[in-house]
């Protein structure tokens, strides 16, 4: 194992590239990585630590707050809040961003525990995570400074609590995934340059919101499940995990598509995911790696976020379907938001 390099040494390897380098940055994702170890220890002990269950409480979102999410939460702002690497941080399990004790020189954006309706029956959760820079402007933090567009993330990741606890990073520079070994503590690179492919048989989708969908997506989904007698002439898979970092984890190694379109099941809702703490990272993320992200018309890193809890359509993975899925939306009639 001591082979490999740790994710403290990889990080600080990587940041010897950058002749301004003063260390800041490689110990912030030091601190996320700990809160992330230490969320995965709450979620391995599940029933034996009383941490399931709900909270009793709802967020800003009016989503039912289950234990894990309030853990991973408050595990996450205290590992990140007093060591001065941050100005403030956003997470969606708040209503307001939370500026730290300090004026650090980056903002830390988090969703603490993604596909939290699987708390409860041991399914695959995970924490997403995102940097932004301080802007320099020299006033205490706000949430506009939080309003970057996606192209603005120095940094993004997530936590994979699964059969195995993993690390996936990308800082620009390709993607990269680390195995925890839990008997040393540590994250060891295992999964260097992650890369998408092109192409893929395989999409993920909540079918039973089918009725709801814009046309386009309705075409390429019909398309895919008409399979070889279709217009595709080749058969398609489906998975779906309710859980967008497993769905993202799975496409990273073997392909595949992921959607949440906009639809018209609340007019008043976009989207279902977060611009800000889902959406935002895992496009990074997926474009470090090969693929495509976007909103159905927009590239999503483009997209320029109005409001913390923001919620858009996220159509993501392999560069050759979600391109025909972009094409499916310029061919469409124009619709109503
Ligand atoms: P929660 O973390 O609030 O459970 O939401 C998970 C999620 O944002 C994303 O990870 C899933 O892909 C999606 O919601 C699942 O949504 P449905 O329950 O509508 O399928």
């Amino acid at each position: 194992m001591l082979n490999r390099p740790t994710l403290t040494q990889f990080i600080i390897e990587s940041q010897g590239h950058h002749a301004d380098a003063t260390g800041d940055f490689t110990g912030l994702l030091n601190d996320v990585a700990t809160a992330c170890k230490a969320i995965a220890s709450a979620v391995a002990r599940g029933a034996l630590a009383d941490v399931l269950g709900s909270a009793g409480s709802g967020n800003i979102q009016g989503e039912e707050q289950k234990k894990l999410d309030v853990i991973a939460n408050t595990t996450m702002i205290a590992a990140n809040e007093w060591r001065g690497h941050l100005a403030a941080m956003a997470s969606e399990e708040m209503e307001h961003i939370l500026p730290t004790h300090q004026r650090g020189r980056y903002l830390l954006v988090f969703d603490p525990l993604d596909g939290s309706s699987n708390t409860d029956i041991n399914m695959t959760l995970g924490t997403i995570f995102s940097v932004l820079r301080t802007p320099d402007n020299g006033r205490d933090p706000v949430a506009d400074d939080f309003f970057q567009p996606g192209t603005r993330q120095i940094c993004a990741g997530y936590a994979l609590y699964g059969p195995s606890t993993m690390l996936v990073l990308t800082t620009g520079q390709g993607v990269n995934g680390f195995t925890l070994d839990r008997n040393l503590g540590e994250f060891f690179l295992t999964h260097p340059d992650m890369v998408i492919p092109a192409d893929t048989s395989e999409f993920a989708i909540n079918m039973s919101n089918e009725r709801f969908w814009y046309p386009p997506v309705q075409r390429y989904v019909a398309e895919c499940r008409a399979g070889r007698t279709g217009p595709r002439g080749r058969d398609f898979n489906m998975r779906w995990i309710a859980s967008m970092v497993a769905e993202v984890h799975r496409i990273l190694n073997r392909g595949g598509v992921f959607m949440y379109p906009r639809d018209l099941k609340d007019p008043a809702k976009p989207g279902r995911l977060r611009l800000l703490y889902e959406a935002n990272p895992m496009a990074f993320i997926v474009e470090q790696a090969g693929g495509m992200a976007i909103t159905g018309e927009a590239r999503m890193l483009d997209v320029k976020p109005t409001s913390l809890h923001q919620r858009v359509p996220v159509i993501l993975g392999s560069t050759n379907e979600v391109q025909r899925i972009a094409d499916y939306h310029r061919e469409a009639p124009v619709m109503a938001a």
